[in-house]
């Protein structure tokens, strides 16, 4: 319930849902490629999509989907800002001692990531803004897990809710629409593997599978925090038939059928 599957050419593993039964459900009509150049530009702000899921779903490579579009700017995630503060490797310390580093490295990940996402494009023919991950996963996915996982004290827990509650109050974050890769986990444990990151190497399966439950009951439960439209890709596939899946709804990830 909740779920509507797209039809009409579209593959079965390309859904789209709605936030909660409650609002207006969002609705997938097909249509073809439209002239990106006659977009017009919204009002007051471009187009904003954030691309998420599970630790090496696939949204590095999905972001580059998108290169070479003069329309689109893509903000990978700031992983170098937390690989260099001052000269410190942030992201390696939290995976070497999360007791000791989870707490700053969560609330330097919500500092670099409100920096991305409340940022002007840099170009004036952008009228969508694509991110790898957002400040709500930081809130609704990292901190939640943290919190579910006894990894950080209540009161730490508090503070950064504080913090994102603020932020939410007082800056522009909203996003126009979640683009869920959703990824078995033992998929991403692999992909994550190959990839070899050297702070990973030691990220157990069963984090990467309670991160996907995370990613789930943020996104895909009926009990869901999340009011922003989902789009779904199943991931479990190659990438050709991913970009494929994208091509066979861009308009609906670019805003194009609601903007003309
Ligand atoms: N990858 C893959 N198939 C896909 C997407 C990604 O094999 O459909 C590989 C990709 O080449 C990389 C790893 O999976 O080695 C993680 O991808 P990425 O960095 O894009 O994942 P992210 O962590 O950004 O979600
Ligand atoms: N990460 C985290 N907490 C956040 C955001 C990210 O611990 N709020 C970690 C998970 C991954 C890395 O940062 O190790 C992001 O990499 P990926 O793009 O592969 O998901
Ligand atoms: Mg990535």
């Amino acid at each position: 319930e909740g779920v509507i599957t797209a039809s009409g050419g579209v593959k079965r593993s390309a859904s789209i849902i709605a936030p909660s039964p409650s609002k207006k459900p969002y609705f997938v009509g097909i249509s073809p490629l439209k002239d990106l150049s006659k977009v017009k530009t919204p009002a007051d702000r471009p187009f904003r999509v954030a691309i998420e899921g599970n630790i090496a779903a696939g949204k590095s490579t999905f972001l580059k989907f998108f290169d070479k579009n003069e329309i689109i700017e893509t903000y990978p995630e700031p992983i170098d800002m937390w690989r260099n503060v001052n000269g410190h490797n942030l992201f390696n310390l939290v995976y070497a001692d999360s007791d000791e580093w989870l707490r700053v490295f969560q609330s330097y990940v919500l500092l670099t990531r409100l920096v991305v996402q409340t940022s002007k494009p840099k170009s004036s023919s952008t009228t969508v803004q694509i991110f790898e991950r957002s400040v709500q996963s930081s809130r609704f996915c990292f901190l939640e897990q943290a919190r579910n996982n006894n990894n950080i004290h209540g009161a730490d827990y508090a503070v950064l809710d504080q913090w994102y509650k603020w932020i939410r109050a007082n800056h522009d974050i909203s996003l126009d629409l979640i683009v869920y890769l959703r990824c078995p986990p033992e998929v991403a444990y692999e992909r994550a593997k190959e990839r070899g990151r050297p702070e990973e190497a030691h990220v157990p399966l069963e984090y990467l599978q309670q991160l996907h439950e995370t990613h789930e009951k943020w996104l895909m439960s009926e009990d869901s925090p999340n009011t922003i439209p989902v789009v779904v890709f199943n991931v479990d596939t190659t990438i050709e038939e991913v970009e494929e899946q994208y091509k066979m709804n861009q308009d609906k990830i670019l805003g194009l059928d609601k903007r003309e």
